[in-house]
């Protein structure tokens, strides 16, 4: 059954934008929390993070996750419901190991849950789970989306209908070894290490109506400094390095990710779902723990960030997932968040 936590606070007793940055759950560890609201009601489609005595290593290896579960909440600092476990490593006939960072959609009384894992050689694809229900649980399709690969799918449905999911992450990520959607294992486990060229691309691909395949093949997003040139490899403080997230606002489309090994999450904003996308600023400044990664939603006409740190666990392998409210600048730009300051 599920299991329902106490309520993190009263947002109209306790003013200050930090005022629900507490964990959402105590008692397990969830991170990658992307957040959805259906029917009203608001929906996180986590990572489950476990301690499974696997050592740091920087292709992630200590995040060796086996399963999902959707949490859900009535109202902003309500009780949090953990929901039975939505869909197992077990399952999933090709997938081998590492569930990272999910997403969820919904269509037409459908509800999909994509995830990330390692196949049985060890290359990252993405798969899609099909559930009558917000919680789950999902069935898997028995091959991953042709076409897809490396990690942190998110999937962003337009205001005509049209549903794109965007992805990708480096690193252990494996998204270097993707260039012209070729898988290349000869290339190493870090940036390419060419400062001087255009970062490796997050990518995006429109999905087809049944959201289980990709209509197209995967296109790189164009990701451009504020005069206009492609963000270089070497500038590791807006490069983009996983976390793909993307919604829309005053008919703009904003396209957020993690920076990775500098530890912010940034924003750039493009007038397409395909880009390109400026970079504008930063949405959220490092947190406790190595990765950053977040999700962005309008509930109820506010902006909520939904994002993760290690301050529970003291482990960067052990997430507790958060929520704070996002404002707006008049500009559309928005107010970076500090997640040690209220
Ligand atoms: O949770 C595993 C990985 O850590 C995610 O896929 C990345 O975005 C990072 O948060």
């Amino acid at each position: 059954a599920p299991a329902t936590t106490p309520a993190v606070g009263d947002p109209a007793a306790v003013p200050g934008r930090g005022y629900l940055a507490q964990p959402l759950v105590r008692d397990l560890f969830f991170a990658d929390p992307s957040a959805h609201v259906f029917n009203g009601k608001l929906y996180i489609y986590p990572s489950h993070d476990i301690d499974t005595g696997v050592p740091d290593d920087d292709l992630g290896s200590q995040y060796a996750m086996r399963d999902y579960h959707v949490l859900s909440m009535d109202r902003p600092g309500g009780p949090v419901t953990v929901h039975p476990v939505a869909l197992d490593v077990a399952q999933v006939p090709w997938a081998s190991a590492r569930m990272w960072a999910p997403d969820a959609a919904y269509k037409n009384g459908t509800y999909y849950l994509y995830f990330p894992a390692h196949d049985r050689d060890g290359v990252f694809r993405i798969g899609v789970a099909t559930s009558q229900s917000p919680t789950g649980p999902f069935t898997p399709e028995a091959e991953p989306i042709r076409g897809s690969f490396s990690i942190d799918p998110s999937v962003f449905t337009d205001t005509d209908g049209g549903s794109y999911m965007y992805f990708g992450g480096i690193w252990g990520g494996q998204l270097q070894r993707w260039q012209g959607n070729r898988y290349d294992a000869s290339v190493g486990d870090t940036d390419l290490r060419q400062d001087d060229r255009p970062a490796i691309a997050p990518r995006v691909a429109r999905m087809t109506p049944d959201m289980k395949q990709f209509a197209e093949a995967p296109r790189e997003i164009q990701l451009l400094d504020q005069s206009g040139q492609p963000i270089l490899g070497g500038d590791h403080e807006r490069r983009f390095f996983e976390a793909a997230w993307t919604f829309k606002r005053g008919g703009k489309y904003y396209f957020t990710y993690s920076t990775g090994d500098t530890h912010r999450i940034a924003y750039a904003i493009g007038d397409s779902p395909y880009g390109p996308f400026r970079f504008t600023g930063f949405v959220l400044e490092p947190v406790q723990g190595w990765t950053n990664h977040h999700s962005i939603v309008e509930w109820d006409g506010r902006w909520w960030l939904f994002y993760h740190d290690t301050q529970l666990s003291q482990r960067n392998h052990l997430r507790s997932a958060k929520m704070t409210e996002l404002r707006f600048n008049a500009d559309g730009t928005i107010q970076t968040v500090n997640p040690f300051r209220n």
